[in-house]
């Protein structure tokens, strides 16, 4: 916990704070000196596992870190916790994210993801914050879908190609509308796909990542995944909550896209994470025959499982991050070859670690 750092007087609010991103913007500003209001829904079991070397006793007599109850589907809650706080930077993370699962609960989506972001600009108006408080929304590169253009910039055309991507629209034009109408400093991150240790198991990354770690521990048999050709531009996210951060630092509240520039292959990423292991793969068969084979061995580790495919999908994400680069002077650093290898990793310490416990 970084309660040593002096107080820089400034008071933030994370939705989301739970998730990948929102552990690794508390953690930034902690650092920095902020006191972190995050916002936490309830669950019948832990769901503070990423942020729980931040955690800080509710007695503790000079908070730096504290934690609400609250769901973005609950405007009352929303307006409470917003004027407890009083935050001088509210970054929106919280979102039913997974592209796949919106498929199956869009109508849930729209609420949490579109129309929770709308609840919290409200919350700014209705408390009369519009000066005070800045807003960040956690855009994303879902927003591009079938490709227009490439590489994507701040300019290129959206084409939503799932109920996610298109709550996530709402979000984007709801917070450009109440930055030209209401003047609050509100911006989009449109960031691409960024992946870490601590990314959600449900990912494609992470779930390579684990069954790399997995199979070369003999606790599974086999992957199974859906589209391998989808392309995507993976960075780090430690590296992108500093550019959400930077955004609010400007003067002028605006949108940038945060990526690395460079687009690869869910089969490539496969390849990397099971090499990381020592296991090289070959592929054999085409399509839903397609299977990822060791070769020293010969036995089948990577199947397609057409459950895995979307009903609409998005082919080829890669971004122009000049923007960023030019205005916040952000940049990515961790090149996506040592991302997977990070990842399996940690992914490897996780899993030996909750063997040796087992066996002690
Ligand atoms: P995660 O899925 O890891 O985290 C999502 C967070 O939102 C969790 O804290 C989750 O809580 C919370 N949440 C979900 N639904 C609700 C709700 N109804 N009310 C309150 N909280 C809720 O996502 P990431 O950290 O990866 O992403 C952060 C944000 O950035 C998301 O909005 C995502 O859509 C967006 N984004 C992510 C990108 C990426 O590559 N990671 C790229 C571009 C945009 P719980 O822990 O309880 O589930
Ligand atoms: P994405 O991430 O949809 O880009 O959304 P995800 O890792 O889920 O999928 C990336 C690509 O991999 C293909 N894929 C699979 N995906 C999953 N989850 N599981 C599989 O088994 C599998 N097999 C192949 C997918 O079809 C897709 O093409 C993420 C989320 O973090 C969003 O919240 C965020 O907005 C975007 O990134 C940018």
């Amino acid at each position: 916990m970084n309660s040593k750092v002096p107080s820089n007087g400034k008071v933030a609010l994370l939705t989301g704070v739970t998730g990948q991103d929102g552990a690794y913007l508390a953690d930034l500003l902690l650092g920095k000196g902020y006191t972190v209001h995050g916002i936490k829904r309830r669950s019948s079991s832990f769901n503070t596992g990423r942020i729980e070397h931040i955690y800080q006793d509710p007695h503790d007599p000079d908070p730096r870190f504290i934690l609400h109850y609250g769901d973005m589907t609950d405007s009352t809650n929303l307006i409470r916790v917003v004027q407890q706080c009083q935050p001088d930077e509210i970054y929106n993370l919280a979102a039913q994210s997974h592209v796949q699962v919106s498929f199956e609960t869009p109508e849930y989506t729209a609420n949490a993801d579109a129309v929770g972001a709308l609840r919290l600009l409200e919350a700014i108006r209705i408390l009369g914050l519009e000066k005070k408080t800045r807003f960040y929304q956690a855009s994303t590169s879902e927003l591009y879908g079938l490709v227009q253009e490439v590489p994507q910039s701040e300019k290129t055309p959206f084409y939503p190609r799932s109920p996610y991507a298109a709550a996530k629209l709402y979000a984007y034009w709801i917070v450009v509308n109440y930055r030209e109408a209401y003047g609050l400093h509100a911006s989009n991150g449109i960031l691409f796909n960024h992946e870490s240790p601590l990314r959600g198991e449900t990912f494609v990354t992470r779930k390579i990542t684990r069954a790399a770690a997995a199979i070369k521990l003999g606790r599974q048999q086999k992957l199974y995944l859906g589209n391998l050709d989808a392309k995507r531009d993976w960075g780090h996210a430690r590296e992108y909550v500093r550019g959400m951060w930077l955004m609010l630092q400007q003067d002028e509240a605006d949108d940038y896209v945060l990526a690395t520039g460079e687009t690869t292959p869910v089969r490539t990423f496969v390849e990397w994470a099971f090499e990381d292991v020592g296991i090289q793969l070959e592929w054999k068969g085409e399509g839903i025959d397609e299977k990822g084979i060791c070769k020293a061995t010969g036995k089948v580790l990577v199947e397609v499982d057409p459950r895995y495919f979307r009903p609409t999908e998005v082919d080829l994400l890669i971004g122009n991050p000049a923007k960023a680069h030019a205005k916040l002077g952000w940049t990515h650093e961790t090149p996506v070859r040592e991302l997977a290898r990070e990842m399996v990793r940690e992914d490897l310490r996780i899993m030996e670690t909750s063997i040796i416990m087992k066996e002690a």
